[in-house]
């Protein structure tokens, strides 16, 4: 059975009646915003964050109530995908592109639940290039204050076109090596001016949900 289906599908079922959730981006969170459509048909009352126009729109099929995340004071739990995750949680996210929206739905989530399969798991961070969101204003420059930091980057194109995600900036996607340290990395990062928030998620997950090949999965 497919990983991704199933890793989502367990994540849904840590949501309860009554709970504000967080929707995540990409092809395993596909799976557990089904899941959470089947359960609203059945009876579930929920309402949720998107954290992309993707995934509104996908709710939104899907029969799920969508709000604002300045209309609530928290989420209970939000369940999102991953491009990496080390054996402490930490995360490369931003291969889909919506990482900004993604970052700020986890910091006001209480438990943030990864769901990934096992090709996803690595021991350092690293090999997955780091997407980092900047302003179109002057991006250049900001590469270059970014590679002066050790890294190389490529900014992100998509039919030969710059790619341009949801709030309307672009995307370097970086190689710095192995990431020895994700929680220094992240920071260094952000006080770069012109960058608006990078894919490195430091020990934000509560919980990995992990699908393995052969239909296991393992929480
Ligand atoms: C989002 O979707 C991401 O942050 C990550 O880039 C991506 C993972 O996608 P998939 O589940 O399709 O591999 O969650």
């Amino acid at each position: 059975m497919n990983p991704k289906k199933l890793t989502g599908e367990k994540a849904a079922e840590f949501i309860s009646d009554g709970m504000i959730i967080g929707l995540g981006t990409g092809s395993t969170a596909y799976y557990a915003i089904k899941k959470v459509g089947e359960m609203v048909r059945d009876g579930l009352n929920v309402k949720a964050v998107p954290t992309s126009k993707e995934t509104a729109e996908l709710a939104l099929e899907e029969g799920i109530e969508l709000i604002e995340l300045s209309q609530v004071e928290k989420l209970d739990l939000t369940i999102d995908g991953a491009d990496e995750v080390d054996p402490d949680f930490n995360l490369i996210k931003g291969g889909g592109g919506a990482l900004l929206r993604e970052k700020i739905v986890a910091a006001a989530t209480e438990k943030l639940i990864i769901i990934v399969d096992e090709s996803k798991l690595v021991d350092k961070l690293g090999d997955f290039l780091l997407p980092v969101e900047v302003t179109p204003f002057s991006w250049q420059y900001t590469q270059k204050m970014i590679n002066k930091m050790g890294g190389s980057s490529e900014i992100r194109k998509k039919d030969g076109e710059i790619f341009v995600t949801d709030n309307d900036n672009y995307i370097l996607d970086c190689d710095f090596g192995k990431i020895e340290k994700p929680e220094k990395l992240t920071i260094d990062l952000n006080t770069i001016p012109g960058v608006v928030e990078n894919g490195i998620f430091a020990k934000m997950a509560e919980v990995v949900v992990v699908g393995h090949n052969d239909g296991k999965i393992e929480v």
